[in-house]
């Protein structure tokens, strides 16, 4: 079976990722290959973000590796929070502050229009490659639902009513950006000889 190293410290992303690619790849977290790193994200894109992690990664193992860099693009605040979607409400990466802040900024705004987007970057035998997946939807006016993780209780996405932390992981997943961007990795990735 193909391996490859997922380069991210966020567990919730594994598990949305391995419930898209079931077992057709052994898909290995930076624990699991015994990395302790917190890999910078110093860029001003998604892009950038996830080549830095993923090459960081590839350099240090030599083996294939791929990441993934997300950010919550905000219609009425010009794309924001974007790139800086993890650190918005500061360094202590707190999700719940970062709702707070949210809706605060969009208190009172009928434009409650966003969209998710999320960029893998794929190290495979030494070549670099992008993928792109998109989620469109909606900032709700308050927090629902107790699942998922970061702003899943503000979001929900075109096409249903309830927010991505009122859904199970296989729902959220037939909507969301990163198992698009994912469902694409694996069409590239079955096409390749084993590496
Ligand atoms: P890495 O180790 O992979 O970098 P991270 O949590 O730092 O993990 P990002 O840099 O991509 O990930 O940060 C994006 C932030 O955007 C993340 O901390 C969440 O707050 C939020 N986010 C990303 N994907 C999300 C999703 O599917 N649903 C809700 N919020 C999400």
């Amino acid at each position: 079976m193909k391996r490859i190293i997922f380069a991210t410290n966020n567990q919730h992303k594994v598990d949305e990722i391995r419930a898209v690619t079931g077992n057709r790849f052994a898909i290995v977290t930076m624990k699991e290959a015994g990395i302790d790193l917190d890999i910078p994200e110093p860029h001003e894109t998604l892009q950038e973000n996830a080549i830095e992690k993923a090459l960081t990664i590839n350099r240090l193992t030599g083996e294939n590796v791929f990441s993934e860099d997300t950010g919550l693009e905000v219609t009425a605040l010009n794309g924001e929070p974007g790139v800086h979607s993890a650190r918005y409400a500061g360094d202590g990466r707190d999700f719940h502050a970062n709702v707070v802040k949210l809706l605060k900024n969009l208190q009172g705004c009928k434009d409650r229009r966003a969209r998710f987007r999320t960029v893998i970057c794929l190290i495979w035998n030494g070549t670099q490659h992008l993928f792109e997946g998109i989620c469109e939807g909606q900032i709700t006016t308050e927090e629902r639902g107790e699942g998922g993780f970061g702003y899943d209780p503000v979001f929900i996405p075109d096409g249903d009513s309830r927010s991505f932390a009122e859904m199970t992981t296989d729902e959220k997943n037939r909507y969301s950006h990163r198992a698009k961007a994912t469902a694409r990795l694996v069409h590239f990735l079955a096409a390749q000889p084993a590496g």
